[in-house]
């Protein structure tokens, strides 16, 4: 079955009651996952999933004013961040976090089965984002809903050389209140303190929010716990094809320069907690390798 962006040619991928094809409010085409007490949503523009609920309770956090907006970003959910995380490295100019957040992909299949619902996007370099970056390649995001959220976000060098490669799976967790949260996992590990000129510091104890937070974990940061004491609930992240993860809450002053939290307080219903090749966690891939990085979240009560 080809690639679908045609509201019709989407319809045809639709699993009725497991991946039903929808309107989103925010514009553009979602698609709803079901899996027994769980439902996701993926919206087409930037293969991003908007949000993962539980018996209807959201469990990532979502800008109120997101918007679909083609060439930009949608503040929340897990924005995918390729084929560089932040700033380019040689380019300020160039947007943050890359480009393929900012566009529709195609759909390229769906699947259920007993126990999960899933649905791929596709989408590939063009010529015009040559000028963005000079190599040719092909991504899939794979999104697969049972009881837990599975996120496999996979690179194909479809170039004659190697490109350098740095990305993250940017996700936003709605918590009841920052000032009830911790991050556990990290403990003893070096992270690059974005706020502080990129130091090397160590993690001592588990990771905790009262003012701006933006670091990147270096070295094995594959099983991470988010718990938000405030709701009595942990996330449990499992990340694979990394070794690098991000922390960041942007607290008042970002918040307010971000312009699109939806509200000054928004900050302390949120945490970023990002599986990614990030820092010194940069993948060579050759030409006709693939890379896969991955995640997978499980609510534990
Ligand atoms: O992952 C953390 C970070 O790099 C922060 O520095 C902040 O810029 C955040 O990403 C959001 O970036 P965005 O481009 O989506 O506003």
């Amino acid at each position: 079955m080809t690639n679908a962006t045609h509201p019709d040619a989407l319809a045809t991928h639709a699993i009725p009651g497991r991946v039903d094809i929808e309107q989103s409010p925010l514009g553009g085409p979602v698609a709803r996952l079901t899996s027994g007490r769980f439902q996701a949503l993926v919206v087409l523009h930037g293969a991003q999933v908007l949000n993962w609920t539980c018996d209807g309770r959201g469990l990532l956090w979502l800008s109120p004013i997101a918007r679909i907006r083609d060439g930009k970003g949608i503040r929340g959910g897990i924005p995918v961040c390729w084929p560089w995380f932040a700033d380019h490295p040689t380019d300020p100019t160039k947007p943050a976090h890359g480009f393929v957040r900012h566009r529709a992909w195609s759909l390229a299949g769906t699947r259920a089965t007993a126990d999960s619902a899933s649905i791929s996007l596709a989408t590939a370099t063009t010529e015009a984002d040559r000028q963005l970056w000079p190599h040719q390649a092909e991504v899939r995001v794979t999104v697969t809903l049972g009881e837990t959220l599975a996120v496999a976000l996979e690179t194909r060098n479809t170039d004659a050389s190697p490109f350098p490669l740095t990305q993250a799976l940017h996700t936003y967790f709605r918590v009841g209140d920052i000032g009830d949260v911790s991050v556990s996992g990290l403990e003893g590990r070096t992270y690059l303190d974005k706020l502080d000129g990129f130091a090397r510091k160590t993690q001592s104890g588990a990771i905790t929010v009262t003012a701006e937070v933006d670091r990147i974990y270096l070295g094995d940061t594959s099983s991470i716990t988010l718990h938000d004491h405030g709701s009595d609930r942990r996330i449990l992240i499992e990340g694979t094809g990394s070794r690098s993860a991000v922390v960041w809450n942007p607290w008042t002053a970002k918040t307010a320069r971000l312009g699109d939290m939806g509200s000054p307080e928004a900050f302390r219903q949120m945490i970023c907690v990002e599986t990614a090749n990030a820092g010194d966690d940069i993948v060579t891939l050759g030409p006709g390798q693939t890379h896969t990085l991955g995640v997978t979240y499980r609510l534990a009560a």
